[in-house]
């Protein structure tokens, strides 16, 4: 698959007022700061497409992007982050919870933990949720070229014990150098053909 078209159709607080049903949808989660959006942009080759932060936080909105004329890619807003308060933790959990009951057309989720850090507690807890709601899911270890070729399986098995995967399963990228971005455009394109 390519991407040959990438839009931004929308940002939203909550999922019950999106329009757009009936495409077909993939989502991206992590945590605050993982590369959510940055990884976004790497697979449509568009710089600002969505927008990206040095500073954790920053995509607090539900974001969708129309790819190809034929399949949404959802932004969700990242986890994790020290800084909010409960009461905007409790809203981050309640519209996560109201998208994943209601998006219908969500085939896969593509869960991002950063190569060089074991998963947190959220990131388990993300897994552990997209297992039992039998949510398919693909997990995308980001900045992969932060850490050098030889060190990335090293890494890959914390991750894979903490969420239960193999390391086969597990897709190296970087959104800086674009590696893991064929692989995972394969996944996609799987996914959205099942
Ligand atoms: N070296 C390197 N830096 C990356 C990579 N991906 C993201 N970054 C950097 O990490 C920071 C966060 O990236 P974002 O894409 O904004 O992260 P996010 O997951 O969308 O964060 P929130 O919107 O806050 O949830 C930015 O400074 C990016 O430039 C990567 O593959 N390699
Ligand atoms: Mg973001």
């Amino acid at each position: 698959m390519e991407i040959k078209r990438a839009e931004f159709v929308t940002s939203m607080a909550s999922y019950g007022d999106f329009p757009g049903r009936g495409l077909t949808q993939i989502a991206v989660a992590g945590k605050s700061n993982v590369g959510k959006s940055s990884l976004i942009n790497r697979l449509c080759n568009r710089r600002g497409l969505a927008r990206t932060s040095a500073t954790p936080g920053k995509t607090r909105l539900i974001n969708v992007f129309l790819l190809n004329d034929a399949f949404h890619l959802i932004d969700l807003p990242g986890y994790g982050y020290a800084k909010v308060d409960k009461q905007e933790k409790a809203r981050w959990g309640d519209m996560m919870q109201a998208y994943f009951e209601q998006a219908h057309e969500l085939v896969r989720v593509l869960t991002l933990v950063d190569i060089r850090h074991e998963p947190t507690r959220d990131d388990i807890q993300m897994n552990t949720f997209l297992r039992q709601s039998g949510i398919p899911f693909t997990v995308v270890a980001t900045k992969a070229d932060k850490i050098s070729r030889g060190a990335r399986q090293k890494q890959l098995a914390p991750i894979c014990r903490a969420l239960l995967v193999q390391p086969w399963e597990v897709i190296c990228f970087s959104s800086e150098d674009g590696s893991g971005r064929e692989q995972l455009l394969d996944v996609m394109e799987k996914a959205l053909g099942e």
